[in-house]
């Protein structure tokens, strides 16, 4: 046993157990799991600290260009690095096509960008432009080169596709095993609520809340689980930020439909009252779906405890609070010419270890599932990644689960200028980090160097445990024998 590396006495935790062990590792590979391995080339005392698989996290937008052009601060290299700090060892953020882009020529710029990375990395496909083309030959190509789920809005006039070629897209990803994901807010309840509000003078940015109601996002997320389950598709729900969102997804899996769901740190930390501040200081707050109110943040805890909800994701969408960003159309902006997101990947793990785990909302394995067990099951990256086993990659996170920081933009690696959650005082904080065998952030300092992560090509999406149920219309032996799919 001739370990590169070997981490030594902590507490081990999985999706499904808790346990205590050394960890030997050879060649970036987990090849030992036992009590008293010898020392390695270089050895990590572990003990009192937890010892979790790297977070995976599987909603941000790097190195990204909106539709009306704004760019995200945060490149691949602090995008990076920031996910790092916050506990993540691979991270899959979007490469969007813009309508008229080939998605062939997206891939190649993606990945160009992407190459500055120190943790590995994929894409989701943001799809706005369904031509024949994209559908016959370059989704096609983009699954055989492991890039297996993309991202379709259902509203955003430049971005929206309609529920026809919603429908393409399903069965395009079905046939190819590919899993689409959806913001799903209705665009006609939201665009009626921003030209009543903008006609009569309600330009504030608490009026973002107002113009995106908690019906237009259950009213498409309703649509857009019949539209999946119609085609016997599997689906992902981003961004769940209301409580009948949640009971939708549950529904839709609980009759046995490939039907998954994602809420973010800023649904469960802040509120629509964070909009109301003085200034243009409310833009910061604007993401959509917009922030709620204590009762959803209650209720989405619950489901996250009650596992209808599966990822835990940051949906870091960084624009800074400067004409570059948040305040592009002027130092005052109106609420419907703000640029939509906020950041926050490096704090996704530790706002919910501190909230959720060290006030007993969660256990500690409920964590490891939420920050990177259930991302590498649904995007075809386990068991390689997301837990700590024999044969799998070294990503491993070692926590100090007492460590007390209070957060602070400054101590963000991140290339914004504000945290929304500034001030926060938050327990347990990752320690070390360790990306395929190798140590890429200890006590605060980056060890890891530009360009050490690499493309993860994923699987087709796992099936297990679901059945597409077709409906007769689209079942030849109750439609007349008519072959539609
Ligand atoms: N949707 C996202 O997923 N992120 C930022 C903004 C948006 O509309
Ligand atoms: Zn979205
Ligand atoms: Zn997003």
């Amino acid at each position: 046993m001739n370990f590169d590396l070997v981490i030594k006495g902590g507490t081990v935790a999985t999706a499904a157990d808790t346990f205590t062990a050394d960890i030997g590792i050879e060649h970036g590979i987990v090849t030992a799991i036992a009590r008293g391995l010898p020392d390695g080339r270089d050895t990590i005392d572990a003990s009192g600290k937890l010892v979790l698989p790297g977070g995976i996290e599987s909603h941000c937008h790097i190195e990204q260009e909106s539709a009306t052009g704004a760019m995200t601060s945060d490149d691949y290299l602090s995008g990076s690095i920031s996910a790092l700090f916050g506990g993540n060892t691979s991270f899959i953020p979007f490469a969007a096509q813009h309508r008229g882009q080939s998605v062939h020529d997206v891939l190649a710029l993606y990945r160009e960008r992407a190459s500055k990375s120190v943790i590995d990395y994929s894409f989701h496909l943001i799809i706005t432009d369904p031509t024949e083309t994209v559908l016959k030959e370059e989704l096609p190509q983009a699954f055989r080169d492991g890039v297996t789920s993309f991202k379709v809005f259902m509203t955003y006039d430049k971005m929206i596709v309609s529920d026809e070629m919603m429908l393409d897209i399903l069965v395009t990803a079905r046939e190819h095993g590919a899993l689409t994901m959806t913001h799903a807010e209705n665009n006609a309840m939201i665009k009626w609520m921003v030209r009543r509000l903008v006609e009569r003078g309600y330009t504030e940015a608490k009026f973002h809340a107002v113009s995106h109601p908690a019906a237009a996002e259950a009213e498409a997320i309703n649509r857009g689980i019949r539209l999946a389950n119609f085609v016997g598709a599997p689906l992902l729900i981003v961004h769940v930020s209301t409580d009948e969102g949640a009971r939708l997804v549950q529904a839709a899996r609980t009759d046995g439909h490939p039907i998954f769901g994602e809420t973010c740190p800023q649904y469960l930390f802040l509120t629509k009252e964070e909009l109301d501040r003085p200034g243009a200081e409310g833009a910061k707050f604007c993401c959509s779906p917009p922030l709620r109110d204590a009762q959803t943040q209650s209720d989405l805890w619950r489901h996250l405890h009650a596992g209808s909800l599966q990822l835990w994701s940051s949906d870091h969408a960084p624009y800074r609070f400067d004409a570059s960003g948040k305040l592009s159309a002027g130092p005052n902006p109106p609420f419907n010419r703000v640029a939509n997101g906020m950041p926050g990947i490096e704090l996704r793990a530790p706002l919910l270890f501190s909230e959720g785990v060290r006030k007993g909302r969660l256990s500690l394995n409920q964590f490891v599932a939420l920050t990177s067990t259930n991302a590498a099951k649904i995007f075809g990256l386990h068991p390689r990644k997301g837990t700590i086993a024999v044969g799998g990659d070294a990503d491993i996170a070692i926590w100090n689960p007492d460590e007390r920081r209070v957060v602070t933009q400054s101590g963000m690696h991140d290339a914004m200028d504000y945290t929304p959650f500034e001030g926060m005082e938050l327990t347990g904080w990752p320690e070390t980090m360790i990306t395929r065998g190798r140590v890429a952030m200890s006590d605060g300092t980056l060890r890891a160097t530009r360009g050490d992560g690499a493309f993860m090509a994923r699987a087709p999406f796992d099936w297990t445990g679901y059945k597409a149920q077709l409906p007769p219309e689209l079942t030849p032996e109750t439609n007349f024998g008519a072959e539609l799919l």
